[in-house]
């Protein structure tokens, strides 16, 4: 049996597991956006997995997750139940953000998930504030803050990187280069393709890895995380990925040819991860179909909750606004 970088088997079987659940619940969630189910803008991670999924799987639950819109895939691997990432898309009261927010506003402080934000480039500065709150108080976490190739051209980006650096903030910036920021492809919008090299004027250490294998975003997030938990300051991991759907619900996704598509289909992370394990003789098939019975029974319980869910009550409509909790 060969077990790698130091895991167990059921070690790689939690990685399989949770990439499994979230392109599980991610297509679910087209079934029950179509449905009617769930409303406005939804964006699907379907294809990105490994990247949370390794990423996550090398930082520690009292390290800070800041998000984009497409962030189903980051809260269920840091811990959100799938009920109530359902629940919230669902806009019913027992959401991870009590329906307030829907699919681009997950948030639970409690598991360090601080959002889920549709501006694009907008947990940047966010993060770089948890990250200088961090500092402050002498902690010892990280803020690992998830972003598109799009958000490398947000003049918000570079002032981050700048004062994370200048001030050596505790920052791991995970960039997910799928290629488009909706239907432009990357080529177009950025003068430099490997978006790790748009760091080098800040002299921080930046690094490209594949994001469609889960043990190679763990090495690169893993290093990473240890410089900048080690006083090193920010780190850049840049992980190359692709999504298998259009950019939200309701793009056509008309500007990608079919091979391309077929070309990185054939790269799917689960595939390619599962197949590892059986070829390695890490796990058998019967085990891989043990586990997704289970992953679906899991995604379906998860809906069954949401369509019971009460919806939030009018009375409650202006809590949460202020920080005292009065409107
Ligand atoms: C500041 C800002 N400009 C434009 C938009 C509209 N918009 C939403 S997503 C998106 C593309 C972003 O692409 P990328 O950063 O690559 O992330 P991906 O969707 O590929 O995960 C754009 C332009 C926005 N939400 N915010
Ligand atoms: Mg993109």
């Amino acid at each position: 049996m060969v077990v790698e970088l130091g895991l167990t088997e059921q070690e790689h079987l939690k990685l399989y597991r949770q990439m499994l659940l979230i392109r599980t619940f991610e297509e679910t969630t087209a079934e029950q956006y179509a449905k009617g189910n769930i409303t406005g803008f939804t964006h699907l991670y379907s294809g990105e997995e490994a990247v949370a999924v390794g990423a996550m799987s090398v930082i520690s639950d009292k390290d800070y997750v800041v998000s984009s819109y497409r962030e189903h895939g980051h809260a269920l691997a840091k811990g959100a139940t799938p009920r109530a990432v359902m629940a919230e898309l669902f806009g019913k009261s027992t959401g991870i953000s009590h329906g307030r927010g829907g699919s681009m506003h997950l948030f639970d402080p409690d598991l360090r998930f601080m959002g889920g934000y549709a501006i694009v480039a907008g947990g940047l500065p966010i993060s770089a504030g948890i990250a200088q709150a961090v500092k402050y108080r002498n902690g010892d976490e990280i803020v690992a803050v998830f972003f598109g190739d799009g958000a490398v051209n947000q003049g918000v980006f570079h002032e981050t990187v700048n004062i994370a650096k200048l001030w050596s903030l505790p920052l791991v910036l995970i960039c997910e280069n799928n290629f488009y920021g909706i239907g432009t492809n990357v080529s177009r919008a950025s003068a430099v393709e490997d978006l790790y090299k748009r760091v080098c004027g800040f002299n921080i250490r930046a690094v490209q890895v594949d994001g469609m294998d889960v043990m190679a975003v763990r090495k690169g997030v893993e290093e990473a995380a240890r410089i900048s938990r080690g006083g090193g300051g920010p780190t850049f991991v840049e992980a190359k990925t692709y999504r298998f759907r259009g950019h939200s619900m309701s793009d056509p996704d008309e500007y990608r040819s079919k091979m391309e598509l077929k070309i990185w289909r054939d790269r799917d992370p689960l595939t390619k991860f599962s197949s590892h394990l059986v070829n390695e003789g890490t796990a058998d098939q019967k085990t891989l179909d043990e586990i997704k019975r289970e992953v679906e029974a899991e995604v379906a319980d998860a809906v069954d909750f949401a369509e019971k869910s009460p919806e939030p009550p009018l009375t409650q409509l202006m809590d949460g606004l202020y920080p005292n909790g009065s409107a």
